[in-house]
């Protein structure tokens, strides 16, 4: 089979590591018509890019590696690049008062504007999306500078979310040209472990009422991705989750894209209420593979970070146990840290979730740890999403 892996090596996670973190599974990328290697960064938009790339820093332990902005030709906006293992994320804040991007924060709050995805061949990619009727954002084009060449294209998604598609083959400075080499001058403690996580295990899409199966048949049709076996259906939907939801992947399961729909069920459901605050369809949910969840939930917490509240009858129903069987830490241990334990076929995972990070009932984290699961916690979907209901309660919008 052949590995397209790329970036990852450079920040040592191995092709193995990674199999183990985020679920791989063998896939020839020549017979694929769109083949994507990875994620190659997520692109946020904040009010305050520069307050945000220090929560990211100090809390998610990040490593500011570029910077984009007015001191280096940038006038429009400041972009922070982080990086975690294999996991990129850039952060974006408007500088001039007539930046698109603040027009995009009034809409929308913090969010995520792009899932960019790193890809060999950019026009390949865009001759098969444009082929199937996808909207395509941006042609393809080559961006220069001391570093080398990338070669670009985006296309649009769901809501104002976009797909940039990278090659970065023939590249070797920090980020994009337009960006300069930056680091970080914030002190850890001392102990601090080099890293909290290592990868992008997933991005969850929200989509409007009705639009899950158009969303996945895009995911299906323009960009090759497969469905997975795990999804929320009408049953669990009316009975307790209030939303439905399909899972598509890239060929190897590198790139995992859930995407969620409202459904109509007692409660309102969460679904609506983002789609409401955010003011349509976008990115819900990113989740971060750890090799460690529980020192990793352990110093979120200790800087600040708010974790749904997992009630104690989770750990004490002896159905659990029953369950989930041997895992590697007591579920005494669980249960003093919150995290959520599942188990299907092939293993199981860990698992827990921030509230969300921003002023909006929008964005929050998932924090994953993967031993041969290849699911999403399925069995964990009542308890996370009684969690979720009393969180939008006590907001007043249940
Ligand atoms: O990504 C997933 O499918 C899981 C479960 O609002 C999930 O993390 C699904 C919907 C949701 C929160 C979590
Ligand atoms: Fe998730």
């Amino acid at each position: 089979m052949t590995h397209t892996v790329s970036r990852d090596q450079l920040d040592d996670v191995s092709y193995d590591q990674l199999r183990q973190l985020v679920g791989l599974v063998d896939h020839d990328p020549s017979k694929d018509p769109f083949p994507v290697k990875a994620m190659d960064a997520i692109v946020f938009v904040a009010g305050n890019a520069t307050q945000t790339a220090l929560f990211y820093q100090f809390a998610f332990g990040m490593k500011l590696v570029a910077y984009a902005g007015p001191e280096h030709g940038t006038a429009d906006h400041k972009a922070y690049v982080l990086t975690s293992g294999s996991a990129r994320f850039v952060i974006k804040g408007g500088v001039r008062p007539d930046s698109p991007l603040l027009d995009h924060h009034r809409a929308h709050g913090d969010g995520v504007v792009d899932l960019a995805l790193e890809v060999a061949d950019v026009d390949k990619c865009i001759a098969h999306a444009r082929s199937c009727g996808a909207t395509v954002l941006e042609e393809p084009h080559d961006v220069s500078d001391e570093h080398g060449t990338v070669r670009m294209a985006a296309i649009a998604t769901y809501g104002e979310t976009r797909h940039t598609l990278v090659d970065r083959s023939r590249y070797t400075g920090p980020y994009l040209p337009g960006y300069v080499a930056r680091e970080g001058t914030i002190q850890r403690p001392e102990g601090s472990p080099k890293r909290l996580f290592q990868a992008i295990d997933h991005c969850v899409g929200n989509v409007e009422l009705g639009k899950m199966d158009y969303w996945v048949d895009f995911y299906n049709r323009v960009m090759g991705f497969v469905n997975m076996a795990e999804f929320v259906g009408d049953d669990i939907a009316t009975e307790y989750s209030a939303l439905m939801s399909k899972v598509v992947s890239n060929g190897n399961h590198r790139v995992k894209f859930p995407l969620n729909e409202p459904a109509i069920a007692k409660k309102r459901s969460q679904i609506d209420e983002y789609l409401e605050f955010y003011g349509g369809p976008g990115c819900q949910h990113i989740a971060l593979a750890t090799n460690d969840i529980i020192t990793t939930v352990t110093r979120m917490r200790a800087a600040g970070v708010e974790f749904l509240a997992v009630p104690d009858s989770y750990y004490d129903d002896p159905a659990l146990r029953e369950r989930i069987g041997e895992v590697r830490v007591p579920i005494e241990t669980l249960k003093q840290h919150g995290i959520l334990v599942d188990r299907d076929e092939d293993g199981y995972l860990l698992q827990l979730f921030t509230k969300p990070i921003g002023d909006r009932p929008t964005v929050f984290f998932e924090l994953i740890e993967r031993h041969g699961s290849l699911g999403f916690g399925k069995g964990n979907f009542k308890a996370l999403f009684e969690a979720i209901e009393r969180e939008q309660e006590r907001r007043g919008n249940l």
